[in-house]
C-alpha cells in the first residue's frame, strides 16, 4: 500500500516497529535464555502468534498441534511454554511427569474462557446423543468432558472420523460453522464462542484491502467469520498456511487473515513474496493481546525462578488426556 493512499485502511506498521526493544538488550536476553535453558534442561516452545523475538529464541515454534507433539517427544525435564494457558495445560496433560512453565499468568484466552465445565454439562444434557468435539482452545475441565479434541489443523478430519453423525462442536462458532460446511452429511450443533481477534475482522475490511492488492491470494484462518472465509482462496490453520503459499508459486502477494505475528513469520519464510495482514495494519484488529503477554523478560524470569508452574486438577487429567490423545491420532486435514 502506498503511503499517500486516500484509503481508510490504516497504513501497515513494519513488524520491527512493534515493541521489539533495543537490539543489544534483545540479544542479551536471548543469550541469557539460551544459557538458562541449557543449565536447567528446559525445552522452549513458542506458538506462531508469539512476539517474533520470543519465537527466535525457542527450540521449536508451531501451532498447538505441532507443539503438543514436540512436548510429548521432549527429552528435557521441563518445558517453558510461550503461548497461552490452555496450550501449556495441554503440554502438562500429555507430560504429567514434566515441569511445565507458563512465563506469564496474564496469558489467558477469552475463547477458552467462553465455555465452562458447567455450561458444557448443561449442553450435553440438551444433546445427549451428540458426540462432543472440543477445540483445543479450552480448559482441561472442558476437555475432560469431551469425546475428542481438535485443532484448526484437523477439525474437519476429526468430525469425519467419528462414528456418530450428531456432533456438538465447542466452543468456536466460526470454526464450527466452517466444519459444518465441509461435512454437510453430519448434524453439527455449534456452541456460541469466538476468538475476538479473528471475529473482529469483517469481509468489508478485507474487501477494502483487496482493492489495494487485486492480484493477491487470500489465506484465512477458520476462526474468521463466514463473510471473510467466502473471500478466501485458502482456509487453513497457521501451519497449513506454509503449504498454502507453496500451492501458489505464481503469486507474489498474499493477504493473510490471522494474527499479525504469524504474518511476520510467513514473511521471514518466504522473503521473495509480500505478505499483508488482512486488515492492512499490523497490531490493529488481528492482534491477540494475550499472546503478547510474554516478552523476553518474562521468559528469563520464568527460567530463573521456575515460574509459573502449570498444574492440572487430578479429576481432569485422565479424561482430558484421552480427548487429546484421540485428537493426536487423527491426521491433519
Ligand atoms: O491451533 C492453534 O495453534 C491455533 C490456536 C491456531 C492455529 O491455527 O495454529
Amino acid at each position: 500500500m502506498s503511503a499517500d493512499t486516500q484509503s481508510n485502511v490504516p497504513a501497515p506498521i513494519a513488524p520491527e516497529a512493534y515493541p521489539a526493544g533495543d537490539p543489544a538488550e534483545v540479544r542479551e536476553h536471548q543469550e541469557r535464555i539460551r544459557a538458562l535453558a541449557a543449565e536447567k534442561n528446559a525445552l522452549i516452545l513458542a506458538h506462531n502468534y508469539q512476539l517474533p523475538a520470543v519465537q527466535d529464541v525457542a527450540h521449536f515454534t508451531g501451532d498447538s498441534l505441532g507443539l503438543s507433539v514436540q512436548a510429548q517427544e521432549a527429552e528435557q525435564s521441563r518445558i517453558v511454554f510461550c503461548g497461552v494457558h490452555f496450550m501449556a495445560e495441554s503440554a502438562k496433560i500429555l507430560n504429567p511427569d514434566k515441569t511445565v512453565l507458563l512465563p506469564s499468568l496474564a496469558a489467558g484466552c477469552s475463547l477458552a474462557d467462553s465455555i465452562t465445565a458447567e455450561s458444557l454439562v448443561s449442553w450435553k444434557e440438551r444433546y445427549p446423543d451428540h458426540a462432543v468435539v472440543t477445540y483445543v482452545n479450552s480448559t482441561a475441565s472442558v476437555k475432560a468432558l469431551s469425546d475428542i479434541c481438535c485443532t484448526s489443523a484437523n477439525a474437519v478430519s476429526v468430525v469425519r472420523s467419528l462414528d456418530s453423525d450428531k456432533i456438538l462442536f465447542t466452543p468456536d462458532r466460526n470454526l464450527g460453522a466452517w466444519v459444518r460446511r465441509q461435512v454437510p452429511e453430519k448434524d453439527v450443533v455449534i456452541y456460541d464462542g469466538a476468538c475476538p481477534t479473528h471475529d473482529n475482522l469483517r469481509g468489508a475490511n478485507l474487501d477494502e484491502v483487496q482493492g489495494e492488492y487485486p492480484e493477491a491470494i487470500v489465506i484465512a484462518h477458520p476462526e474468521c467469520r463466514e463473510d471473510v472465509l467466502q473471500l478466501a482462496d485458502e482456509v487453513c490453520s497457521t501451519t497449513g498456511m506454509f503449504d498454502a503459499v507453496r500451492r501458489h508459486p505464481e503469486a507474489s502477494t498474499f493477504l493473510i487473515a490471522t494474527e499479525w505475528a504469524h504474518v511476520d513469520k510467513l514473511q521471514k519464510e518466504f522473503p521473495e513474496k509480500t505478505f499483508v495482514v488482512a486488515d492492512g495494519c499490523i497490531g490493529c484488529r488481528l492482534h491477540c493481546p494475550y499472546m503478547k503477554m510474554i516478552g523476553l523478560e518474562q521468559v528469563v524470569r520464568s527460567l530463573e525462578e521456575d515460574i509459573f508452574e502449570v498444574t492440572i486438577r487430578p479429576e481432569d487429567q485422565d479424561g482430558a488426556r484421552a480427548s487429546l490423545e484421540r485428537m493426536l491420532a487423527t491426521p491433519r486435514d
